[in-house]
């Protein structure tokens, strides 16, 4: 037997010990992403045997301690029968040896009609225990594994009618500090995969809860977009969207639409793995759509006169879904989901760019609505432009005089030491005015409600006088015109009631802040002010409490309860006496300030148009669980 041993065999025997020992390489990590690439890992192989057209229904059930899971499906079922050579079941062999190399080290990766069990003897090795199940050939057959050892030979149960395949494990504590799924990242991810794998019915059940689902989507990423501009809430510019399916060595699938949305919305796949990043493919599909647009535009001799259309006003409202398979793709960056092969671009490109064009010259008025879509972006950019250009020309030239009436300014220049307190309201306003350090402090208090800038263009945000007078006293210009070198304080702080309504013009002045001036919060310059809710008087000492937790530690340190202390609630901001306020919430000795700090927080554009889209109270809540503490800043 030795001598018919070949060098394909001896990479096929290699054990699961490198898996344990550097679980790393093969599912990225052993934190929660890990340990959930596992079911990924198991479901793939139920939807690769769909996919060719041999299952009809994948189950996957989360099991009421939520740190074990089974997936099954009515495909053909593992072959059972003994590899000549190997004297194994070909089960045992799909369960129980690594198929070079790691995921992560690339390479490897199936594509949808690819190899079947790969990453089976992954989860296997990474699990306590590991049951099979196969109906096949008239029986019932099972195995089970403790931590990728078999316990025992397949086992045949019995006779059993039709095929399919049942997988059940429970990951190993000693690998993973956590081994408890969350049901609604399996929900999301199924559901997702249902989208991507057009006609595949998904059941997942949580016994945890006792609730069901079933997906199923004969139309595939259609009823994807369908589903995430709808739940976007943003009108569809036109009724159809572009569909397309294209084999080939790159296959590629995508569906768009334009929308009136001010923001472009793209999730592209690669293999069915989220790209949340981007790379090679979403460019390629960018640049088929920017080209075929022009070249339509062009043909057609449709752009007014002294309009010009730029890449961003093709982009705007522009919401797609784009799924490619790839034999063997690269992922770049920190969170490895940005798709790096220089390849698919271009194939991404030629697949969609002729088809597209074909696309709007068939659907002529179609084509004309988008692009009647594309020229109101390029004005309403040219008006932003203009009226941002007046604003920051203003500030630039003529100094202090076009100062807002009610700033007050504070009288040092050196910048370094300066700051702008943003509050609301003119009671509110004086007793900062007063209460404040007037050498490096400045006050401007905003009147009236804040405008809600999400989803508004530039010229129209600029009508808006508060923001327009909030600009000039920041005096760094806005939009395209910004310039974080010229803010005129050293930082800028929002300072709001500490109640609901306070919260609510909080988050609407960082949406500003977020969507028109991201260079300022880039730069961490604006903070949020912290002011007291509770005064507490005991034994002859006060205490500043921000809210019932901070009220609840301090009564408990004193080893008091509420009976036996003085407390006072305020009601605002405005109701404080200068100096109090001044000792809580002005005096860089004494107050809390968050810096809010974009790069950790709001990493990318996608979370916050999708976080600014709800409810304005869960948006300070984040943006605050993101907020960095900065009491220690250096004044
Ligand atoms: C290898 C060969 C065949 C099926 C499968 C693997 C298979 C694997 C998995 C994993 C989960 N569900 C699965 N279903 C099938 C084909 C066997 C034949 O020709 O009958």
């Amino acid at each position: 037997m030795a001598t018919e041993y070949t060098a394909k065999d001896i990479t096929i025997l290699e054990g699961l010990d490198p898996v344990r020992k550097r679980p790393g390489m093969y599912i990225g990590g052993v934190g929660t992403a890990g340990l959930h690439h596992l079911v990924w890992e198991i479901v793939d192989n139920s939807i690769d045997e769909a996919m060719n057209g041999h299952a009809k229904e994948i189950a996957v059930v989360l099991h009421k301690d939520r740190s074990s899971i089974t997936v099954s499906d009515d495909g053909r079922g593992i072959p059972v029968d003994k590899h000549p050579k190997l004297k194994k079941s070909a089960l045992e062999i799909i369960f129980s040896t690594l198929h070079a190399g790691g995921k992560f080290e690339g390479q490897n990766y199936k594509t949808s009609g690819g190899l079947h069990g790969v990453g089976a003897s992954v989860v296997n090795a990474l699990s306590t225990k590991l049951v099979a199940k196969v109906k096949r050939e008239g029986a019932e057959w099972a195995m089970e594994f403790r931590r990728g050892v078999a316990q025992g030979p397949l086992k045949k149960l019995g006779a059993a009618r039709g095929t399919g395949t049942w997988v059940h494990f429970q990951p190993d504590p000693t690998i993973f500090p956590r081994t408890e799924f969350d049901a609604a990242t399996i929900r999301d991810r199924l559901e997702i995969a249902s989208f991507l794998h057009r006609g595949v019915k998904i059941r997942f059940t949580d016994e945890s809860t006792g609730k069901e689902e079933v997906f199923r989507h004969e139309a595939g990423i259609l009823d994807y977009l369908k589903k995430v501009v709808g739940e976007r809430g943003a009108k569809p510019v036109h009724e159809a969207p572009f569909t397309l399916v294209k084999e080939g060595d790159v296959k590629v699938e995508v569906a768009f639409q334009w929308t009136e949305s001010t923001d472009e919305h793209v999730r592209s796949y690669v293999n069915g793995i989220p790209t949340g990043s981007g790379g090679t493919h979403e460019n390629g599909l960018r640049a088929a759509v920017g080209k075929a647009v022009r070249n339509f535009v062009e043909t057609h001799a449709l752009t007014p006169r002294g309009v010009t259309i730029t890449a961003d006003d093709i982009r705007e409202g522009f919401a797609s879904i784009l799924s490619v398979y790839v034999a063997e793709p690269q992922f770049q960056g920190q969170t490895k989901d940005r798709l790096n092969n220089p390849e698919v671009q271009g194939a991404v490109d030629q697949a969609v760019r002729p088809a597209l064009e074909q696309w709007m010259n068939s659907n002529r008025s179609v084509a004309e609505q988008i692009v009647a879509r594309i020229v109101l972006s390029a004005r309403a950019r040219e008006a932003s432009r203009a009226a941002s250009a007046a604003i920051s020309r203003k500030t630039a030239t003529s100094g202090r005089l076009t100062l807002p009436g009610k700033l007050s300014d504070c009288t040092s220049h050196a910048r370094e030491r300066t700051e702008l307190f943003i509050v609301e309201g003119d009671s509110a306003g004086g007793s900062a005015k007063q209460g404040r350090d007037r050498e490096h402090q400045a006050v401007l208090p905003l009147r009236g409600k804040v405008l809600n800038t999400e989803a508004m263009g530039l010229a129209k945000v600029l009508e808006n006088k508060e923001i327009a007078d909030l600009i000039v006293a920041l005096g760094c210009g806005v939009g395209k015109d910004l310039d974080v070198e010229k803010l005129r304080y050293a930082r800028v702080i929002l300072l709001a009631d500490a109640d609901s309504d306070g919260h609510h013009i909080t988050t609407l002045l960082l949406t500003f802040f977020y969507r028109h001036m991201p260079d300022l919060l880039k730069a961490g310059r604006v903070y949020v002010g912290v002011p007291p809710l509770y005064r507490i008087d005991a034994a002859k000492k006060t205490f500043w409490a921000a809210d019932e937790a901070d009220k609840a530690r301090i009564l408990k340190s004193l080893g008091k309860d509420e009976s036996a202390v003085d407390i006072t609630r305020f009601k605002g901001l405005g109701e404080m006496m200068p100096k109090v306020l001044w000792e809580t919430t002005l005096s860089p000795r004494t107050r809390r300030l968050l810096r809010v700090d974009i790069a950790d927080a709001l990493a990318t554009d996608r979370i916050i148009s999708d976080l600014m889209g709800k409810d304005p109270q869960a948006r300070f809540q984040f943006i605050m669980e993101h907020a960095e503490d900065a009491q220690d800043i250096d004044v």
